[in-house]
């Protein structure tokens, strides 16, 4: 075996010349990688005794794309042009074997070779959208020479990766190997030299490119995607491998690219994708931090959150057993459960076979000594620090001496929770999101005295049930909630200056959330957090849930609803608040959307500064995860912590002041040294 150089390698196996990249941790096609590879070719061609290549990934992954760190840095040495160049020039047949994923400029290299090859569990994808950019190495041209325009399409437009056998149902692969990578790739040279097969360029396809394609692209131009860009720029540039010679395509293709990669939609989306990664580093817990097992687990209520949270870990083949105080509440819950998978079953997503595999993971118990063989217990009980501290005091007398009190609150203090047990290092909450079996995020809320291989233990169980694990303090709210209650607190005020709630609503919807906050309280319940002896007809919500007006599950809230929980407008709701109006002597007036947004925006930035000057969040980016998992907030907008940095933090202090909001310690402070939270 021959170094090329760090990360590529060229051998030999009889006559095979075999290129082999070695770049942990994903191969991503950096710098040395594309020098690696032109070099590696050049040699191979030049080799008498090779007839065919082949290029195969050591560790985890076949090419899992460019190094995303890479971009927006000036390189020097071998460029992707050339890189695609060196493969097309090749004479001798060069074939890709594939394992893990083929993404991005990986699944490109890929399609560059004359063959490809993969096992069966392999993954191909071009998920450059998710990053604001469009393939950029040639994939807007080579993947519909292979795939056809309609699964192109598809894959360029959504980012979501396909499987093998729809890779070679699709003509995207040639061959599934069964066994081994490397034996079965040399097994399908051999076949293809035997049967005279040579070199087959991807960009002499023109088959599956040539017809009239108008009406796929009227209809792919016309889905609705959300705000994002790069879906529509990926879509025009697959229109031009129909319309255009290879190599004009390509340069279509450079230019769009190199335009999106300048975008701040691809500049708050790379960010985004850093930030998902870096929130799972925890500055005092060191990766190799011990945890503990967790085989078992317990679930407290088998409402609406008990089930969803109980779901989770059926999803993952975690056995759950939920505690009810009734039978028939119990029966309810895990009916709900039952239905949810048989919706997900008749939706294709699994077989009936799957629901009741799941299904077998989940136990239902009317007492909590059924908990005592549970490595973790999770509350959904109500949310009162009286009831909360009750279920801990009983809960620590039954759990086993190690296992995991956690509570699901939303709002309360865990470390006063703590208090009712002998454990408090073994207390944390895990506040899950609503529906809680589909919101990815999972606030992760360290106690005073929780202890680092309990936080450790947490932030792997995230990944292991497929949330995001965002570690957070303790304080009313936490992160998410915290700044929720910022947003909606500065919505109820211009209620009473002169706007209606689908007012608001549209703002935050034309800036690219998929619900509006009142939409978002008629879906929770307007009665949640709400209490009759406490109601004064004072406010909007109060004089809604006062007349029975809870939400969509009554069917009008804020809004009224249909039988298909379609919103619209409520008269009802508008009268309510003229009337409010009238009793409190407000003149109303109209209050333009740039303020609506302003403060809907800014006195959630506001909040997060204090939750960092608080210490309750590890980083800026942290918080912009919560909102991007928990909240929808526009994935190409970054963020609220960064949007802030790209508008400026002088301009959100000052609207902060305009607004009457006290400003935020750390906020004045980094406008005062010309600084930005990404500082921090
Ligand atoms: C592109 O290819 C453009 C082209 O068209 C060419 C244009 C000219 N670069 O996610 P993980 C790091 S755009 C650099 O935790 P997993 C990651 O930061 C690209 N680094 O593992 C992390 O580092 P750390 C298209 C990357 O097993 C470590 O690898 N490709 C890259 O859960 C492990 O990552 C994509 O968008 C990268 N491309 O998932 C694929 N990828 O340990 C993006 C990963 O220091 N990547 N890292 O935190 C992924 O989707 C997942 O990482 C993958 C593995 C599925 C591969």
């Amino acid at each position: 075996m021959t170094a090329i150089n760090s990360v590529t390698d060229l051998s030999r196996e009889g006559d095979v010349a075999v290129i082999t990249i070695n770049n942990p941790p994903v191969n991503a096609l950096g710098q040395a990688v594309r020098d690696g590879l032109i070099a590696a070719l050049d040699k191979a061609a030049q080799d008498d005794g090779a007839k065919a290549i082949l290029l195969i990934c050591a560790g985890r992954t076949f090419i899992a794309g460019a190094d995303i760190s890479e971009f927006g840095k000036k390189l020097s040495g071998a460029g992707f042009m050339e890189t695609q160049d060196k493969f097309d020039a090749m004479k001798k047949p060069v074939v890709a074997a594939i394992h893990g994923t083929a993404l991005g400029g990986g699944l490109e290299v890929a399609m560059c070779c004359h063959y490809r090859v993969a096992v069966a569990s392999a993954k191909f994808g071009q998920p450059e959208v998710n990053l604001g950019l469009i393939p950029g190495a040639g994939g807007t041209q080579r993947l519909p020479r292979l795939t056809g325009v309609p699964k192109a399409l598809e894959m360029v437009a959504t980012g979501k990766p396909i499987g093998a056998p729809d890779a070679l149902a699709n003509g995207l692969i040639d061959e599934i190997v069964p066994g081994d990578l490397k034996e079965g790739a040399l097994a399908f040279i051999q076949k293809l030299l035997s049967d005279g097969k040579g070199a087959r360029r991807t960009r002499d396809l023109q088959e599956k490119v040539t017809g009239d394609f108008a009406p796929i692209f009227t209809f792919a131009k016309s889905q609705n995607m959300r705000g994002f860009e790069a879906p529509l720029d990926a879509i025009n540039a697959v229109e031009m491998a129909t319309k255009l010679p290879f190599d004009e395509g390509i340069t279509f293709e450079q230019k769009t690219f190199l335009a999106r990669m300048m975008s701040a939609q691809s500049g708050a989306l790379r960010y985004l994708f850093f930030a998902e990664r870096k929130v799972s580093k925890i500055p005092d817990v060191s990766d190799d931090t011990a945890t503990l097992p967790i085989k078992k687990v317990g679930v407290i209520g088998a409402g609406t959150m008990g089930g969803g949270i109980a779901m989770n870990f059926a999803n993952a083949g975690i056995p759950v057993t939920i505690v009810e105080m009734k039978q028939n509440a119990l029966d309810r819950g895990l009916g709900v459960v039952k239905k949810n998978y048989d919706g997900s079953a008749a939706k294709g997503r699994f077989t009936a076979e799957e629901v009741d595999r799941r299904m077998s993971f989940l136990t239902g118990s009317l007492t909590f000594e059924d908990l005592s063989d549970c490595d973790l217990i999770i509350e959904a009980v109500f949310e009162r620090m009286d009831v909360k501290k009750d279920v801990f005091a009983k809960l620590d007398k039954v759990a086993k001496k190690d296992a995991i009190l956690a509570s699901n609150t939303s709002f309360l203090n865990i470390d006063e929770i703590a208090t009712a047990t002998s454990r408090p290092d073994h207390v944390l909450g895990l506040h899950f999101f609503s529906p809680a079996n589909v919101m990815k995020l999972l606030e992760i809320v360290r106690g005073e005295k929780t202890a680092k291989e309990v936080v450790a233990t947490a932030m792997k169980l995230a990944k292991t049930i497929s949330k995001v694990g965002v570690l957070v303090g303790v304080a009313h709210g936490f992160v998410g909630n915290r700044m929720l209650e910022a947003r909606a607190n500065e919505a109820d005020k211009m209620l009473m200056e002169g706007a209606m709630p689908w007012d608001i609503d549209q703002v935050l919807l034309d800036f690219g959330y998929p619900m509006g906050g009142y939409a978002m309280w008629d879906l929770a319940g307007l009665d949640l957090g709400w209490a009759k002896e406490e109601s004064h007809s004072d406010t909007l919500r109060d004089l809604e849930n006062e007349a029975g007006r809870k939400g969509q599950k009554t069917g009008a809230g804020y809004y009224d609803y249909d039988e298909k929980r379609k919103a619209t407008p409520s008269p009802v709701t508008e009268k309510m608040l003229k009337d409010l109006w009238a009793k409190k002597g407000v003149s109303p007036r109209q209050i333009p959307a740039q303020e609506i947004i302003e403060r809907q925006i800014y006195p959630m930035i506001n909040e997060g500064a204090k939750i960092l000057e608080e210490g309750k969040a590890s980083r800026a980016s942290d918080i912009d995860i919560v909102w991007l998992y928990g909240y929808g907030f526009p994935a190409w907008r970054g963020g609220p912590m960064y949007y802030a940095d790209a508008i400026g933090l002088d301009t959100v202090l000052a609207g902060v002041k305009k607004y009457g909001l006290k400003p935020s310690a750390l906020l004045e402070k980094l406008v005062s040294e010309k600084k930005k939270f990404s500082d921090l």
